[in-house]
């Protein structure tokens, strides 16, 4: 079938919406009817890598309603509403998702990932689709597949904070909220957020955050320190520069031989370039710290995804809040620049 999808046509030009032509799914796959897609940092990353190859359809967090199934697929059917997400929902060690072969101006073009979801259709590999109960928007949840899968799951799955645990989230974005709402859900406390923009800060106050630390005019590792009495429990690093990774270990509490051994965790969340670099000695080996990566936080999607859709539910995770700021897919350059300037408080949707 034809759809419409924003196209990354050359290294660093705008983003063209035209249309594109998917095939019938694979037994594995299914068609799906777009209804709200989220723009994260990631794909600036990506946009921004002279590696990353052009044509390409670019998007990793959607919901939508499935339309057609392959004859594999058992876990949902047409007219169901589902996540997508970029993480499967089990592996096969050693065994390679087929992508389906996509058209645009009679050319393959290739997918950013598992799956392409600035498009108004996809054609998606059932093992990264994730059933959305009906009695949940399917505007708001759309973050879900990525934002609140990494950001909480680093929390609850990669670092399994406890109770009482202090944290430090450094860049309270997209993902970084999506942290800090995870660890006031478990009772972390202190739960401090770090950022260079005060309205952010005072933004991640309505998702739990108990303190705020401008890193721009303040010297956070020294406050953060203060604030824990000697350093947090758990320190994530939800932006990924050079700047952020080096200093993150030095948030974290050292730990104390004949007291309490084992140093605190940092979580490296934001994804860095690929040169950057760690110094582990004195950031590392005296305190007995653990310096942890999480990809999309550690999630099982099929427990994790719904879980996130009762939390909203629940009122224990602020969907509608997270979402600032809407577009309509003609304008996803728009989206993706404001995003760049650091105009976006949470995340923004793109709907369909
Ligand atoms: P977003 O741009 O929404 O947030 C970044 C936040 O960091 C903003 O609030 C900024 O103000 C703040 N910030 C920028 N520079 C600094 C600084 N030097 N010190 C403190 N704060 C700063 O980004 P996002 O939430 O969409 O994504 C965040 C990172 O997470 C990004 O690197 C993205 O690629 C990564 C990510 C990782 C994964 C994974 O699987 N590990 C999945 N999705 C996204
Ligand atoms: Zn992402």
């Amino acid at each position: 079938m034809k759809t419409r999808a924003a196209v990354y046509v050359e290294f660093q030009k705008p983003l063209v919406v035209e249309e594109i032509e998917l095939p019938d799914p694979g037994p594995s796959q299914l068609l799906i009817k777009q209804f709200a897609t989220g723009i994260c940092h990631s794909q600036l990353h990506a946009l921004h890598n002279p590696k990353t190859t052009t044509p390409r359809l670019m998007g990793h967090e959607s919901t939508g309603v499935v339309v057609n199934t392959g004859s594999e697929v058992t876990h949902v059917r047409e007219g169901d509403h589902v996540m997508v997400t970029f993480l499967p929902r089990s592996t096969v060690p050693g065994a390679k998702t087929p992508l389906p072969v996509v058209k645009w101006r009679d050319q393959e073009i290739h997918s950013h990932g598992n799956n392409s979801t600035w498009s108004e259709a996809i054609l998606a590999d059932a093992n990264f689709v994730v059933p959305l109960d009906k009695s949940a928007p399917t505007d708001v949840t759309a973050v879900i597949g990525c934002a609140v899968m990494t950001g909480c799951g680093s929390v609850l799955n990669t670092a399994r904070v406890q109770a009482g645990d202090s944290v430090v989230v450094i860049g309270v974005g997209g993902v970084g909220l999506a942290a800090v709402q995870a660890a006031s859900n478990v009772s972390a406390y202190p739960i401090v957020a770090v950022d260079v923009d005060d309205e952010k800060l005072a933004f991640a106050r309505r998702f739990g955050a108990t303190h705020g630390v401008n890193s721009r005019t303040e010297d956070a590792v020294t406050r953060v320190i203060e604030m824990t009495g000697g350093g947090a429990d758990f320190a994530f690093d939800a932006i990924g520069r050079q700047s952020t990774i080096a200093t993150l270990l030095h948030y974290v509490r050292p730990g104390l031989a004949g007291y309490r051994p084992e140093g605190g965790t940092a979580v490296l969340v934001g994804v860095p370039r690929p040169e950057a670099t760690l110094t582990v000695w004195d950031a590392l080996l005296p305190g007995s710290k653990t310096f942890k990566g999480t990809n999309g936080g550690s999630p099982r999607p099929d427990h994790d995804l719904p879980m996130y859709v009762r939390w909203f539910q629940d009122g224990k995770l602020p969907l509608d809040l997270l979402v600032s700021r809407r577009y309509r897919l003609e304008q996803i350059n728009e989206g993706i620049g404001a995003l760049e300037r650091g105009e976006i408080l949470g995340r923004s949707i793109v709907e369909f």
